[in-house]
């Protein structure tokens, strides 16, 4: 496989539009509080921004849920004010991704008003339509994400329609030529407004299993969320339409959000030679912290960080993929806790433990992500009280508090929250010490993080010890070493419980990228014997300025990128 395209060398810096930056006032982040930072991005050296959703849309879950892709949501501007954006960053040599949310629209857009009306208008099938069963419950036992039945009843249609996510995302019926072409038409419609690329919103679930057979209920559940909410029949062929359709010919960059999907079935979105998707967002090395029997939800049920799993997941993507399709790469996003709370250490090891994940993570094959205030190390919100939070995963738990379907107190749920409500990702970014991070001069939207007058950005950037100065280096990495790009993988020690240490080969010559991801010590025997006859030479990139040689133990949380020789 190529490695020539812009997006092989790139970092792609995530941007949650809310709560980046505000320039109005309302509380709100918006896109001329985009605009603002760009000198910031370019600083900072990412190739792309990737913008969540900022599309019409009343905000049930936080822009996921859209009643017109082709107008701006007034929260965040203009058309106009993203145009201008665009325009600023393509003069920087900044490309501009956009979210495509086309598993669903929200219950508001105008496609799902007409459709729940009658059986017979020509949005009538623009949604996933089932007659309720005999005795009049749903269709199915299918659940959706968010908790509850998958399916909600429509009496205006006598139907249920299906929604994978919160009952207001009703899901499109992709089996609808006419679906596929509004989807591929309003694609074109922002290409010829100067977007260079798509986020796919959970991609892997547009083909549904039509006739929607039960799932076998092991734990007596009413609703289960399983494997046939993705990868159904038809995923492919739309996939490879739509690329033909619009990717290929207007040269626009994909990456598909596929939960449900394996490094092996991964193959199929990416193998160059399918012409389907660039990349995809895996949720493997995600999941190894899920306790898949724990009661719903089960992300609230966490098990302690184990790094043998994430070297096995991270590994086999890794092998997996090498010179068929392409990687991503990230720790967090919109969706994720901050990585150094949930398995570094924020407290003592802060510094240390985020430029550690980042060197693994940046060392490896593919396009890395970085998700905003990742890149200064901002922290998990544990100052939110239940009451706090915004994200529909936990106001929808919330409420079935004390019921049998989640055996959660709510002190257990404020814990878990904690640890891993995606409203740690969400607090607004935190640019200095004053009112509100100045973030904003109104309101924020969702609560500060109450750490905000240390850590952020301005206090950051003037440390010796700049998260922001080591993302820096990292990038520059990316854009100038071709064994980045292109650097055969091999994992060392997959078992150790303390060293994630790997070595990229590129042309006969080999780089060590190691990190110790724990707060003890770390010898550095094994990892010796493990190379043999090569010996560290010089090194690149390493977060305890000390180091020259790999003869001492590795201290806590300490990384570093050396040549080998
Ligand atoms: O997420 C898809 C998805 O699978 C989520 O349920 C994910 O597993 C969950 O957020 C993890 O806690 C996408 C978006 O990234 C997410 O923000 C949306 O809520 C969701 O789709 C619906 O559009
Ligand atoms: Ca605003």
């Amino acid at each position: 496989m190529a490695t020539s395209e812009w997006w092989q060398k790139a970092v792609i810096y995530q941007i949650y539009p809310k709560s980046f930056n505000d320039s109005n006032g309302d509380g709100i982040g918006d896109l001329p509080g985009i605009t603002a930072k760009l000198d910031y991005l370019k600083a900072l050296g990412v190739d792309a921004l990737w913008i969540s959703p900022i599309y019409a849309s009343p905000q049930v879950d936080s822009g996921y849920d859209i009643s017109n892709y082709r107008v701006i949501d007034p929260r965040f501007g203009t058309n106009e004010d993203l145009y201008r954006l665009i325009t600023e960053a393509h003069t920087r040599n900044i490309k501009v991704i956009m979210d495509l949310v086309a598993n669903h629209t929200s219950d508001q857009h105008v496609w799902f008003q007409q459709s729940r009306q009658s059986r017979n208008n020509y949005f009538s099938d623009f949604y996933i339509w089932r007659d309720p069963r005999p005795d009049g419950s749903a269709p199915s036992n299918w659940g959706s994400y968010f908790g509850g039945s998958a399916w909600e009843y429509e009496p205006m249609r006598k139907q249920y329609y299906l929604h994978y996510f919160a009952k207001e995302q009703p899901d499109l019926n992709w089996e609808n030529p006419l679906v596929r072409e509004a989807v591929y038409d309003l694609m074109r419609f922002w290409k010829a407004h100067g977007v260079d690329g798509w986020r796919m919103d959970v991609i892997s679930g547009i083909s549904k299993f039509t006739d929607f057979p039960d799932y076998p209920t092991p734990n007596n559940e009413s609703f289960v969320v399983g494997a046939l909410h993705a990868n159904g029949p038809r995923l492919h062929e739309f996939l490879q339409e739509m690329n033909q359709e619009v990717l290929t010919p207007f040269a626009m960059m994909s990456v598909g959000e596929a939960p449900g999907s394996t490094a092996h079935n991964a193959r199929q979105f990416v193998d160059h030679t399918r012409r389907e998707l660039n990349m995809v967002f895996t949720f493997d090395h995600m999941d190894i912290d899920h306790d898949h029997n724990a009661p719903f939800p089960e992300k609230f049920h966490l098990l302690p960080f184990d790094l043998v799993k994430l070297k096995h997941s991270l590994s086999e993507w890794q092998n997996i993929l090498f010179e068929h399709g392409w990687n991503t790469l990230y720790f967090e996003n919109h969706d994720q806790p901050r990585v150094i709370s949930r398995w570094g250490d924020d407290q003592q090891y802060r510094y240390q433990s985020a430029t550690a994940f980042a060197t693994v993570l940046h060392g490896l094959q593919g396009t890395p992500y970085v998700f905003e205030g990742e890149e200064i190390g901002m922290t998990n919100a544990y100052n939110f009280e239940l009451a706090d939070y915004n994200d529909i995963e936990v106001t929808n738990t919330a409420k079935m508090l004390g019921t049998a379907v989640t055996g959660l107190s709510a002190t257990e749920l404020l814990a878990a929250a904690h640890k891993i409500s995606r409203d740690n990702a969400r607090t607004p970014m935190q640019w200095d010490a004053t009112a509100n991070a100045g973030f904003t001069s109104g309101q924020p939207w969702l609560k500060m993080n109450a750490n905000y007058a240390t850590i952020n950005v301005a206090t950051d950037r003037q440390q010796t010890q700049s998260i922001f100065a080591y993302y820096q280096q990292l990038i520059q990495l990316r854009h100038n070493a071709e064994w980045v790009t292109a650097g055969k993988y091999q994992l060392l020690l997959a078992t150790d419980p303390q060293l994630f240490a790997y070595t990229r080969t590129y042309h006969d010559h080999s780089w060590l990228i190691v990190a110790n991801l724990s707060s003890a010590n770390a010898a550095t025997t094994a990892l010796q014997q493990a190379l043999g006859k090569q010996q560290c030479g010089q090194l690149l990139v390493q977060n305890y300025p000390a180091r020259q040689t790999l003869a001492a133990p590795l201290q806590p949380y300490e990384a570093l990128i050396a040549e080998l020789k």
